[in-house]
């Protein structure tokens, strides 16, 4: 398009006729910066010492109406392949080749989990452990106006009121985006916390109430969410009533029509296992009950900073989810470990100790066997008695989100 303020002179060539000065580039534009004018010699005009009387000094170029500067190239002009020699400019430092521009794409992970197991409580507790910094600070922000007001709700519900969500009645999809930076463990974390890789991505899920996922009442739009979802929350309760079974019921009739749905588009593995990369999360770990059980096992350590909270290291999260299965629960537990195990690749699953309001510290912020339940009975209501401190709620994310990259970029 034409440029309105562009001086009609500046298309011309503002040359007197007869010059061989080859017109400038695409209808007057200069390819680099303007260029001061070479110096007039000082002497002879660089003629050879003893090659007669200097010639006639050359007419003065005409200025350029445009006030653009034309280059004019020497007597033997170097290659046109090289500009920048071409302009008689020093070489330029080398530029690599730029990287692709990445669009953070879209990881759907479903949330799934028997009635009351935890599902809205734990969706309400990740943005306040995306910001917590323990597993790199991350911001999350909501892509649509309905997932913002979802994220303001449920943080507000949760951090500001401490109360639980409520149970959940409808299905609503929510995208949100995480921005931030992965974690460097170790020695040195401190000084390389600058080489931190930058991560963004878009999480899609499904905040689905466990009544539609149980039994009978599979609901087909979150089943077909689950089956097309890349990875996959599995939340198990430890305070379920074990004598109903529902928590087998639950998961195995979640598995059937998953593997129904993509054994029909021919998307089950070669080995006839389902494709998910698998979070297994026993929730409500902070339980007070459950947890002074849990401490004669000798799965549980405390942290080594200053709030001392406790939780199960990662390489024992698997004899944790037995020791639940086996001691907590039994019967339709045990069930389940077996479905996990036959029916999930075995690298592509890992298990948390998870629990979205943690443990209520002291008054000095440190954590205390004597007094560390963190749930209080205000009438009806289940209420927090200190503010929520998240554990393993970032983390089976981050799992889900690495082990899913890493697989698209093979
Ligand atoms: N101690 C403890 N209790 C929890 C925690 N998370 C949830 N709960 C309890 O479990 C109840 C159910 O939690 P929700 O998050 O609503 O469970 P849900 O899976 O979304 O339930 P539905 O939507 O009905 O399927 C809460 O009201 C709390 O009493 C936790 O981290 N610790
Ligand atoms: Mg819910």
């Amino acid at each position: 398009m034409t440029n309105p303020d562009e001086p009609a002179s500046g298309r011309q060539d503002p040359r007197p006729p007869g010059t061989t000065t080859p017109p400038p580039p695409f209808g007057g534009g200069t390819l680099f910066p303007p260029l001061p004018r070479p110096e007039p010699p000082v002497n002879n005009g660089g003629a050879l010492p003893g090659a007669g009387p200097p010639p006639p000094p050359p007419p003065p170029a005409p200025a350029p109406p445009s006030g653009r500067t034309i280059i004019v190239p020497p007597a033997s002009p170097p290659s046109l392949s090289d500009p920048v020699a071409a302009a008689g400019l020093a070489e330029l430092p080398p530029l690599d080749v730029p990287p692709p521009e990445r669009p953070a794409l879209p990881i759907r992970i479903g949330l799934w989990g028997s009635s009351r197991s935890g599902k809205s409580t734990y969706l309400a507790a990740l943005p306040v452990a995306a910001m917590s910094g323990r597993t790199g600070t991350f911001t999350v922000d909501g892509t649509s106006d309905v997932a913002a007001d979802y994220l303001q709700a449920a943080v507000q519900r949760l951090v500001v009121e401490r109360r639980f969500p409520l149970p959940t009645r409808a299905t609503r999809p929510i995208s949100w985006r995480f921005q931030g930076r992965m974690p460097v463990d170790g020695l040195f974390a401190r000084i390389l916390a600058h080489r931190r890789e930058p991560v963004e991505f878009v999480l899609e899920v499904f905040d689905a109430s466990g009544q539609t996922m149980q039994g009978d009442a599979l609901d087909q739009q979150v089943m077909e969410i689950l089956a097309s979802s890349q990875g996959l929350i599995y939340l198990l309760d430890p305070l379920f009533d074990p004598t109903t079974d529902v928590s087998f019921n639950h998961f195995f009739g979640a598995v059937n029509r998953m593997r129904t749905q993509l054994q029909l588009t021919g998307q089950l593995q070669p080995n006839g296992r389902l494709p998910h990369h698998l979070a297994v999360c026993v929730t409500k770990f902070d339980d007070e009950l459950l947890f002074r059980r849990l401490v004669g096992t000798g799965l549980a350590v405390q942290d080594s900073d200053r709030e001392r909270m406790p939780r199960v290291p990662d390489r024992r999260a698997r004899e944790y989810f037995n020791w639940i299965c086996d001691r907590v629960l039994g019967g339709g537990a045990q069930l389940v470990r077996n479905g996990i195990d036959a029916n999930f690749a075995p690298e592509r699953v890992r298990y948390f100790a998870t629990s979205a309001i943690g443990f209520r510290l002291n008054r000095t912020g440190v954590f205390d066997f004597r007094d560390f339940r963190n749930v209080e009975m205000v009438g009806a209501d289940s209420t927090l008695r200190d503010v929520a401190r998240p554990i393993n709620v970032m983390e089976p994310l981050i799992f889900l989100e690495q082990s899913i990259r890493h697989d698209r970029r093979r």
